[in-house]
C-alpha cells in the first residue's frame, strides 16, 4: 500500500482531457535529515497546456561510447519540462557528452556502452537536497567511486563515477537513477531516471537481424499538484496517474508488414507496474534484466514490476492498428490497483518485408540448479500498515547493520519470504539471482534476474498466515564490498525495506 491518504476522497483531483491527474496533499511527510527542501517549480494552469497523445512515438537521445569510453556529465534539478505537450515541474537530468548537451528532460538519454568501457559520469546535484547515482543491474565493483550507493552528494558538489564495465558485463538494458536514502521515490518520480544499453544482443542473433531497427522504451508515470509539480511528498501510488513512454502519453509506432524490430523496455518509474499486451503481434523476449535467455521466449504480455527490464523482438504481422495496452494489475490486499491503459498504438503499413525467423537458441548461462550451495540465508519481509514502516527480518535500513556476508566463489540459497499482503518487487545489486520456486513450485529459468515479485502472504482455512516464498540462488564472483538488497517499489525502499550485503573474500570475516 502506499500507505498515504486517498487524494480523491479528499475531493482535490485536477482532471485533464487526456488522463487524470493526481493531486498532492498539503501535508508533509518525508523526513529530510534535517535539510530545508527547496522551493519546488510551479506552472500556473494557463501556461501548463495539456497531455496531447497520439504523437509520433520518439526514442530518447542516445549518448553512444567511442574508442571504449564514454565521458557524461548529469546535472540534476528541480526544472520545468515539457511531458507530452503539458509544463511540469518536476525533477529531471540534463546531460552533456564532449560534443553535445541535451536539456533538461524528464526522459534524459540513454547512456549507450560496451563491455569493456570505461563510462565516467560526473553527477551535479542541484537538487537542494543530497542526491547520488546507480546503475541498476550493473556487474560491477560496489565500492569507491563505482556502483557505490552510500556516496552522498551534496547540493552544489559534484562527484565523478568512474566505471571500469566488465569484458563479460551481459549485455542488454540497464538503467540509471538516484539512490539516495531516504528520498529515493520523490527523486525517481520527479523524473530522475534514464535507461542505460549495454551493447551486443544484436551479435548474439542470427547475421540477419543485426541492423534490424531498435526502440527504447523507458516506461515513467506521473502525477501533478494544482500547481501543476510533481509531488514529493505523500506521493500516493495507488492514485490515478499518467502512464508515458519515453515521456509520451500513447505515442503512435510505426512499422510495416512483416518487419522485425528489437525493443529495449524498462519500467523506470518508482512505484508502480506494469503488464504489457500486445495482440496481433509477435512478441519475443530474448533478454530479462539485462540476462539473455538461454532460448527466446515467445509471450502476449510482459509483467513488469518497478525496475523490470526486458529486451524483445517485436514482428509485425498485417496492416492495420495495434494497442499496446497495460493490463490491469492488483498488487494485493494491502496494495495498490492499476486500470488498464492504453500505453501506444502500434499502426502497420507500407511495404511488407520477409519476416525473419525467430531464432529457438540463443545464449547459455551459468545455471545454478546442480551447484554445490554453500550457505542458505533467509530474507522476511513484512510492513506496518499503520505506521507506514516497511521491515527485512524484523529491521529497517540502518546502513551500519550488516545482514549477510558471503563469500566470493562461493554459492548461496536465499529464502525470501513475504509475510505481507502486497507484492515487493526485491532487487539486489551486483550478483544477479536465478529463481529456483515459486511457492514451491520449481522454476526452469531461462537467466538470472536482478529484480523479482515476491507474492503476498494469504491466509489457510484456519486464518492462519502462509508467507509468499521465493527461493534463489546467486554465485558470489570477483566483487567485494557492501551493496543492497531491497524492495523496488521505492516508497516501501525509503521506509525500511532495504537491507546490507557485504560480500568479503573467504577467510576475512
Ligand atoms: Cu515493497
Amino acid at each position: 500500500m502506499s500507505g498515504r491518504i486517498h487524494l480523491m476522497a479528499l475531493g482535490i483531483l485536477a482532471v485533464f482531457p487526456a488522463a487524470a491527474l493526481a493531486a498532492s496533499s498539503p501535508h508533509s511527510g518525508h523526513d529530510h535529515k534535517g535539510m530545508v527542501p527547496s522551493k519546488q517549480p510551479m506552472v500556473s494552469q494557463a501556461v501548463s497546456g495539456q497531455v496531447s497523445t497520439g504523437l509520433p512515438f520518439k526514442n530518447p537521445s542516445i549518448i553512444t561510447s567511442q574508442n571504449g569510453r564514454l565521458d557524461v556529465r548529469l546535472t540534476a534539478s528541480k526544472e520545468v519540462v515539457n511531458i507530452s505537450g503539458k509544463l511540469v515541474g518536476a525533477r529531471v537530468y540534463a546531460a552533456a557528452s564532449k560534443d553535445r548537451s541535451y536539456p533538461y528532460s524528464f526522459m534524459p538519454p540513454v547512456l549507450s556502452v560496451a563491455p569493456g568501457d570505461n563510462l565516467q559520469v560526473t553527477v551535479l546535484n542541484k537538487l537542494g537536497e543530497p542526491t547520488n547515482l546507480h546503475t541498476h543491474g550493473f556487474f560491477i565493483s560496489p565500492i569507491g567511486n563505482q556502483d557505490n550507493i552510500f556516496v552522498d552528494l551534496d547540493s552544489g558538489k559534484t562527484f565523478n563515477y568512474n566505471y571500469d564495465v566488465p569484458s563479460d558485463m551481459n549485455p542488454g538494458s540497464y538503467w540509471y537513477h538516484p539512490h539516495y536514502h531516504p528520498l529515493v521515490e520523490e527523486q525517481v518520480f520527479g523524473g530522475l531516471s534514464g535507461l542505460i544499453y549495454m551493447r551486443g544482443l544484436e551479435s548474439l542473433l542470427p547475421p540477419p537481424f543485426r541492423g534490424i531497427e531498435q526502440k527504447f522504451l523507458g516506461l515513467k508515470d506521473f502525477q501533478v499538484t494544482k500547481a501543476n509539480t510533481i509531488p514529493s511528498n505523500n506521493i500516493n501510488s495507488d492514485a490515478p496517474t499518467v502512464r508515458t513512454i519515453n515521456g509520451q502519453v500513447q505515442p503512435v509506432i510505426k512499422m510495416r508488414p512483416g518487419e522485425t524490430q528489437l525493443w529495449h523496455i524498462g519500467n523506470i518509474g518508482a512505484d508502480i507496474f506494469y503488464s504489457l499486451a500486445l495482440t496481433g503481434l509477435s512478441f519475443t523476449v530474448i533478454a530479462e534484466d539485462a540476462n539473455p535467455l538461454d532460448r527466446p521466449l515467445p509471450t502476449q504480455s510482459l509483467y513488469m514490476p518497478p525496475a523490470k527490464r526486458f529486451d524483445v523482438l517485436v514482428q509485425a504481422g498485417t496492416e492495420g492498428a495495434y494497442p499496446l495496452i497495460t493490463q490491469a494489475i492488483s498488487t494485493g490486499p494491502a496494495g495498490d490497483s492499476y486500470p488498464e491503459t492504453l500505453m501506444a498504438t502500434i499502426v502497420v503499413g507500407g511495404s511488407r518485408e520477409t519476416p525473419l525467423g525467430i531464432p529457438t537458441y540463443f545464449n547459455p548461462f551459468d545455471n545454478l540448479k546442480n551447484a554445490r550451495v554453500d550457505a542458505t540465508r533467509h530474507f522476511d519481509l513484512s510492513e506496518n500498515t499503520n505506521t507506514n514502516e516497511f521491515y527485512i527480518n524484523e529491521r529497517q535500513f540502518n546502513e551500519n547493520f550488516v545482514n549477510a556476508t558471503p563469500k566470493t566463489h562461493t554459492v548461496e540459497e536465499w529464502v525470501i519470504r513475504n509475510y505481507a499482503q502486497e507484492l515487493h518487487p526485491i532487487h539486489v545489486h551486483v550478483n544477479d539471482m536465478q529463481v529456483m520456486s515459486v511457492n514451491g513450485v520449481p522454476q526452469d529459468a531461462r537467466s538470472y534476474v536482478d529484480t523479482y515479485s515476491i507474492p503476498y502472504a494469504t491466509q489457510d482455512n484456519s486464518g492462519h498466515l502462509l508467507p509468499g516464498e521465493v527461493v534463489v540462488r546467486t554465485r558470489f564472483r570477483e566483487f567485494i564490498g557492501p551493496y543492497v538488497l531491497h524492495c523496488h517499489i521505492l516508497a516501501h525502499e525509503d521506509n525500511g525495506m532495504m537491507t546490507v550485503i557485504n560480500v568479503t573474500t573467504p577467510g576475512s570475516e
